[in-house]
């Protein structure tokens, strides 16, 4: 089967148009979005998404975890589809592409195949994965990960936010929770396209990363206890003080990873003190580590240095802690020959590219477990992601999804 020809190329003006008309929905405060998962404006978007997949012709499929399945019918419907997308929640700080490039990537291939009326063999099923974000509810990529067979969904249904909202009460309550069962669809194979959300490819003047493999992730949530007492007349040797234990055990956590460089990485994002009062002693001290490394070993011993180093400096102190694992997932590789679909698409359109590690974490690396998966990434300016002010070229994104474009025909399969 002849490979695609080097000049279709996606209509870059129409997909930038998408992203930013995507954006206007659960703006945020500095240019970026706050569209977190399944609030209000999640419903608000994914409501524009399908009108935008009906409007090309697809039919959508909705799973009982929100995931959105928009399918173009290939010439054999037999064949197991190729599927292609990414998500559509943000960060409460969010830019307006991590996650959006790749969903609206992916139905941008819908439309130009359509505009030249092009067949494939296998149909194509654009994805849109609920709750990849994790902030909400965690673990990131919650719905991908039950689709993957990793989390029950009974327990994905009770994760709690903040105000002590279940997500599962939630998806119902914006009015997409779907019949599908989850899981039961089978790929031929999935592609996602996403903003790297690290500095490589922009310093190395690259417009591609052909993403190997995928670093692990470890989420260890600590609660630190001490006694709240007034911040004036307890004397200094007679204070329990979580906030302070909290404090060692971070300058703990960035010592552990500067231990392993050049790869590993160690911090705290989600860092909650009680009862946050000026003149009060902290009690308690609640705080997320979020440890990353491309070796499982090394994410295993800054796990267990973690719990060890943790636990001696509270001991020391007078307080209790608790260490509990609430997100993770081992390093991941993805399928060499829908890798090698991405490095060709590269190479066949003219762009320059380079093999690359995903720093962050992704809806793919759940979905590799089920189906042959690769990504395509594209830089972002200053690497900088899960910030308002995140940004990319418009020349940036349409190179990621003509590269995205010509890999999912090639394993769909033109037909001529
Ligand atoms: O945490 C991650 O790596 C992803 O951005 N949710
Ligand atoms: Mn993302
Ligand atoms: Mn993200």
């Amino acid at each position: 089967m002849a490979a695609p020809g080097q000049n279709l190329r996606i209509n870059a003006d129409r997909l930038w148009d998408a992203i930013m008309e995507m954006a206007r929905i659960g703006p945020g405060v500095a240019g970026g979005n706050n569209r977190q998962t399944v609030t209000d404006e999640d419903a608000e978007g994914r409501a524009l998404f399908q009108k935008w997949c009906e409007e090309a012709g697809c039919s959508m499929g909705l799973d009982q975890m929100g995931n959105m399945f928009a399918r173009r019918e290939g010439t054999d419907p037999d064949a197991l589809p190729v599927y292609v997308g990414s998500h559509l929640d943000t960060q409460p700080t969010g830019g307006k592409y991590d996650g959006v490039l790749g969903v609206l990537g992916a139905l941008e291939i819908i439309r130009t195949l359509n505009d030249l009326n092009i067949k494939t063999k296998h149909p194509i099923v654009v994805t849109n994965w609920t709750n990849e974000e994790g902030t909400r509810f965690a673990p990131a990529m919650l719905a991908s990960g039950v689709f993957a067979g990793v989390h029950d969904q009974d327990w994905a249904y009770a994760r709690e936010d903040a105000e002590g909202k279940t997500f599962g009460d939630e998806l119902e309550r914006i009015g997409w929770k779907g019949d599908e069962k989850v899981g039961a669809r089978k790929m031929h194979a999935f592609f996602e396209l996403h903003i790297e959300q690290g500095p490589i490819l922009e310093a190395e003047g690259k417009d591609v990363g052909v993403v190997t493999n995928g670093q692990g992730l470890s989420w260890t949530q600590v609660t630190v206890t001490g006694k709240e007492s007034h911040t004036g007349s307890t004397p200094m040797p007679m204070r329990k003080n979580a906030g302070l234990g909290m404090a060692r055990i971070l300058d703990l956590v960035d010592q552990i990873a500067w231990s392993h460089k050049p790869d590993a990485v160690g911090a705290a994002g989600q860092i909650n003190v009680y009862p946050n009062s000026r003149n009060v002693i902290p009690g308690k001290a609640v705080f997320t580590v979020d440890f990353r490394s491309p070796d499982i070993d090394v994410i295993a011993d800054m796990e267990k240095r973690l719990r060890e180093g943790g636990r001696k400096i509270c001991d020391e102190m007078g307080l209790g802690v608790e260490f509990e694992k609430v997100g993770g997932f081992d390093p991941v590789k993805f399928d060499e020959g829908c890798v090698a679909a991405v490095r060709n698409a590269a190479e066949r359109l003219g762009y320059s590219h380079r093999d690359l590690i995903s720093g962050a974490g992704h809806d793919a690396c759940w979905i590799n477990r089920v189906a042959p998966t690769a990504m395509v990434m594209c830089p972002c300016v200053d690497g900088l992601s899960h910030n308002e002010a995140e940004e990319i070229s418009k020349e940036w994104a349409s190179a990621g999804a003509d590269v995205l474009m010509h890999a999912v025909i090639e394993t769909a399969r033109i037909v001529e």
